[in-house]
């Protein structure tokens, strides 16, 4: 019998192969969060360069009990289970206005859902949680069922998607929501260059130990015997396309083995994978954008620098 955790294997072995003979060469990015990942993702968020969290933070502590007043009682759907300590802004919001709550997290990290739900349970007795384990589109056919609801998808991780993908994550969701639904998103702004690569090469080095984490996961898990002293991480705004990049520049030649698909890839040196995109957005280009999915913005809440927003967004009432 295969086990689950050998068919894992195997599937991040696949899209390794994939990615990795692909040019430019790539890595899906949820790869980047198995435990040791989710866990340096929060000491990136505690930096003084990534003021992404920080500013998100402060803007659901101005903005909760509006959202909830406009939304009125209604299931929270988290798309990645996201720190306990976002989540729990928006649950006090709910459990104070309307008594009691339901939270349904849903995450690829079965680490990041148990520590999820593990924080809330004696925070919050009247709270209901139920936890998806899998990917963002699992959850999709199971919203209708759950509504009324707020999709809450925070912390810019819309920016990881392409405009491809994002494309495709928009149609699902429009299809997904009913009439008296909302979302929640967070997304980073388009802003001076320096404040944005600095946020991605933070000094006390966590950026570059994310992004080499994924080969270091590899190795565990793939038997890949990768040099991670011989990858350096690079990490640019680019304003012309609105994103960051993020690469892992091999500095050595490196034999790549991916053990369940008794394969081999060689990286030269120089040679360079990217291991994500980071999308900064233009406010109402973005609101432009929605519409296009007949995804209505109610408000906006920002920063007074602009730095970061919150958008609560409805479905096109027709
Ligand atoms: C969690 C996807 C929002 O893009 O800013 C931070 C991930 N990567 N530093 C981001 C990340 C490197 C982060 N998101």
């Amino acid at each position: 019998m295969i086990s689950s955790s050998n068919t894992e294997a195997r599937e991040f072995a696949r899209a390794a192969f994939l990615g990795l003979s692909d040019h430019p060469r790539w890595l899906p990015c949820r790869y980047l969060y198995d435990a040791e990942g989710s866990r340096l993702f929060e000491r990136i968020t505690e930096t003084p360069e990534y003021y992404l969290t920080r500013t998100e933070l402060s803007l659901l502590d101005g903005s909760t009990d509006a959202i909830a007043q406009i939304t009125g009682d209604a299931t929270l759907v988290e798309l990645g289970a996201g720190s306990a300590r976002k989540t729990e802004r928006i649950l006090s919001a709910y459990t104070h206005g309307y008594g009691a709550a339901r939270y349904v997290p849903v995450d690829v990290s079965g680490d990041a859902l148990a520590a999820t739900t593990s924080a809330l349970a004696g925070r919050y007795p009247t709270l209901a949680v139920r936890g998806v384990h899998g990917s963002y589109e699992s959850v999709f056919p199971l919203l209708p069922s759950l509504s009324p609801l707020v999709l809450l998808f925070l912390g810019s991780t819309i920016g990881n998607l392409n405009q491809t993908e994002a494309d495709v994550f928009w149609s699902n969701v429009r299809c997904a929501l009913s009439p008296d639904d909302f979302m929640l998103l967070g997304v980073d702004l388009v802003k001076d260059a320096a404040t944005i690569d600095r946020a991605y090469n933070d000094a006390a080095g966590w950026s570059a130990a994310f992004t080499k984490n994924i080969f270091a996961r590899m190795n565990r898990e793939l038997g890949s015997k990768i040099d991670l002293g011989g990858i350096d991480h690079e990490a640019a705004y680019r304003p012309e396309w609105q994103r960051v990049e993020i690469f892992a520049r091999m500095t050595r030649r490196q034999e790549v083995h991916l053990a369940p698909l008794g394969r081999t890839i060689t990286l030269e040196p120089g040679e360079r994978v990217m291991t994500e995109i980071s999308r900064k957005f233009e406010l109402a280009d973005l609101r432009d954008y929605l519409h296009l999915f007949e995804m209505e913005t109610l408000q906006t809440f920002s920063d007074p620098a602009q730095s970061y927003a919150l958008l609560l967004l409805r479905p096109r009432q027709s």
